[in-house]
């Protein structure tokens, strides 16, 4: 048994590693295909761009594929960057930059109205099939500053309040029992038995 993750993104793709590991099913990532471009993400919502990606790689592989759209969402700045977090700073993807354009639009705001969450959508499509999504979130504050290097993207700056420490101060095994994509990735893994057989 085989999936394909269709992303290019490193730190998702070590995270979907871990996670599937306890599982009989051989993973594979677009990492390991750095001639396929990219899938162009031309939805407004998490769930459309997912199932873009899904489909268009189960398509083009027809191999059983899973694609992860994810972003976070800040309260104090109208659910920005949300489906635009992976480009926020620019054209360009740039964790550092997107981060500093984060801490800077949220200037004096006070830690109690920093609120915000991660939102992670994972589309499952088998070739020439419809795609099936599952969802996962998680709640934290974002910080005035970074805290730790583990992880990707905002994780420096994501606080999680019980645990009073940020998502990058976590390994990935952590990360992974209590983030967007553990937890939508634990509701896929509870649909797969079905889809793979
Ligand atoms: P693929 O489309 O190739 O999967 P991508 O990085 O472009 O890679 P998205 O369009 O889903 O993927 O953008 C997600 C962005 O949201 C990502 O680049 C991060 O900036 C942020 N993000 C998502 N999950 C995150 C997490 O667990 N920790 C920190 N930041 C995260
Ligand atoms: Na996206």
């Amino acid at each position: 048994k085989e999936v394909l993750i269709a992303t290019k993104n490193p730190g998702k793709a070590r995270e979907f590693e871990a996670l599937f590991s306890p599982l009989d099913i051989t993973v594979k990532t677009l990492l390991d295909y750095p001639e396929v471009g990219d899938v162009e993400e031309t939805g407004t919502t998490f769930e459309e761009n997912a199932i873009l990606k899904a489909e268009a790689i189960a398509k083009q592989f027809q191999v059983l594929t899973i694609a992860d759209d994810s972003g976070l969402i800040i309260d104090a700045l109208n659910g920005e960057p949300g489906v635009y977090s992976a480009r926020y700073a620019g054209t360009e993807k740039n964790d550092e930059k997107n981060i500093d354009k984060v801490l800077k639009n949220l200037l004096g705001v006070p830690f109690s109205q920093r609120t915000a969450r991660f939102h992670c959508t994972l589309a499952i499509c088998k070739p020439d099939e419809e795609a099936i999504t599952v969802t996962g979130k998680c709640e934290g504050l974002i910080l005035t500053q970074r805290m730790g290097d583990e992880g990707f993207g905002y994780d420096p700056i994501f606080w999680i309040r019980d645990q009073k420490r940020t998502l990058a101060q976590m390994s990935r095994e952590e990360k992974g029992a209590i983030s967007h994509r553990g937890q939508a990735i634990h509701k896929l893994t509870q649909l797969l038995p079905e889809i793979v057989n």
